[in-house]
Order: C-alpha cells, then structure tokens, then sequence
C-alpha cells in the first residue's frame, strides 16, 4: 500500500493528521505551505484541483475533502480495527449521520462565528449580526450534540471510533478560535476532554 498525506499545520488537515494516527497505518506526510501560496502551485493542483489541504493520494488515487477522506479512510482501514463501523450496519448509517452534521451543520456554523469575530479576518468583513446569528446556530448545535452524548462515552457507544474524530476536532477550533466555553454542555465537555488527550492526538500536536 501507498498513502501520501498532504497537510499544512493547524489547519482542516489536523482531523486526517488524527485519523491517520489513530489507525496506525504507514504514511508519507507532504507539508503544503498555504501561507506561501503553495496549495495552488500546478503539481498540487493535481492532486487536490480545489488548492486547499488535506488531500491525500491512496494507491495512486487522489481524494480531497476531510469528510470525504475520513469515511474513506474509516470504511478501508478503520473496520477491522473497531475504529469504524461495517458499512450497511445500523452504527454505519449513525456515524454518517453524525460525521456529515458535526462537519457540514455544526462546522458551517462554527467558522461563520470564528470568521465574523476572529482578529485573524479583517475587521471591514466581519458583521456582528452574522456573528450572534451564527453563535445562536452553534449554540442549538451543541445542546443537540450534548443530548447524542448522554449516557454515552462517546458518540458511536461505549468505544471510540473516528466518528469521534469527526466532530471533537470541531469542538478543539471553536474552543481555540472562538474562546466558546463548553461548560454550559456537560456531555460536550467531558467527551471532548476523553477525545483530544488521546496519545494520537498528542502525536499530532507534535507535528
Ligand atoms: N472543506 C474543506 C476545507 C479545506 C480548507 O478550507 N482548507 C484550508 C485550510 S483550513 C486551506 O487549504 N486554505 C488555503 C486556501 O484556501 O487557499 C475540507 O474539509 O477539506
């Protein structure tokens, strides 16, 4: 097998970086630097022609998406280690409920409130009625998340798979871009806590 990695630090890159250490399979990581602008030179184009990171190249096949490339990922290489479940099982059809909110309704509006209030994005596109709209969305998002998690250790049951991966790598950038304080979601909050100080993360946090 073959696996090429493409990733710049700190940036959407970080959920395939956790994915691909929690499996524990081989991989060449490739750093795509996208303050340099190196995410639209042609080769990279290649690979990913939307100019953005991750993007991975598995057996010759080039994926972009980080959902896209998590589920891949999970149905090839997660099943036989319990770190995803077997396609066309009840928990399959969960995690891509779950994978497919945490990254496209809770996510959208996570970085509409980080882009709207982060000093990082300038202050004449930043519009503050977008911002409380965005945080009222997150906020249902995380009472919503916070019911899913009750009784639970974490999302898929009583183990952790890369469901997990899917929506506390949300959780660690709304809490590092936005300062949102989970306290008020228990259930958020200790997952999260179990999820993020798991060895492969802190393999990734290493570099
Ligand atoms: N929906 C994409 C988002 C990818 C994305 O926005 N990546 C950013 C880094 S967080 C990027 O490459 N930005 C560089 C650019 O847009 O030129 C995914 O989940 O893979």
């Amino acid at each position: 097998m073959s696996l090429t990695f493409y990733y710049s630090p700190m940036s959407s890159a970080a959920r395939i970086h956790w994915v691909l250490e929690e499996l524990g399979i081989p991989y060449e990581k490739v750093k795509i630097d996208i303050k340099t602008g190196a995410q639209k030179a042609p080769e990279y184009l290649k690979v990913n022609p939307n100019g953005k990171v991750p993007a991975i190249v598995d057996d010759g096949t080039p994926m972009f998406e980080s959902l896209a490339i998590l589920i891949h990922l999970g149905e090839k290489y997660g099943v036989a280690k319990g770190l995803w479940p077997a396609v066309g099982t009840k928990a399959h059809m969960h995690a891509l409920t779950w994978a497919t909110w945490g990254t496209v309704t809770l996510g959208s509006a996570v970085f509409r409130y980080v882009s709207n209030t982060a000093d990082r994005f300038p202050a004449d596109q930043r519009n503050a009625k977008q911002a409380e709209a965005a945080k009222k969305e997150m906020e249902s998002c995380l009472v919503l998340l916070d019911a899913e998690l009750a009784g639970k250790e974490y999302l898929g049951g009583s183990a952790f798979t890369l469901l997990d991966v899917a929506n506390a790598s949300l959780i660690g950038f709304a809490r590092m871009m936005a300062g949102i304080d989970m306290a008020p979601y228990p259930n958020v909050d200790k997952w999260a806590q179990r999820c993020t100080t798991r060895p492969a993360m802190g393999r990734v946090m290493a570099g």
